[in-house]
């Protein structure tokens, strides 16, 4: 278990944090995904490590972009 903190642009209120969040879990091996919209960061508890292109998947079709991700 690894944790991965992504920025992540555009949320802006509590229903971005909760599709954020729904979104990120569906990833495997992705146990706990906490936001942070005020930094606009999430912290992902996964089993195993994403990219940036693969979290920006999980995001595709919302307004949300991942522009880091550590
Ligand atoms: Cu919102």
């Amino acid at each position: 278990m690894m944790k991965q903190i992504l920025t992540i642009e555009n949320m802006s209120c509590d229903h971005c944090v909760a599709r954020v969040t729904e979104k990120l879990s569906q990833l495997a091996g992705v146990e706990q995904v906490v936001v942070d919209r005020e930094k606009g960061e999430a912290g992902v508890s996964t089993a195993e490590a994403y990219t940036q292109e693969d979290y920006q998947d999980a995001l595709a079709k919302t307004i949300y972009k991942v522009s880091a991700v550590s």
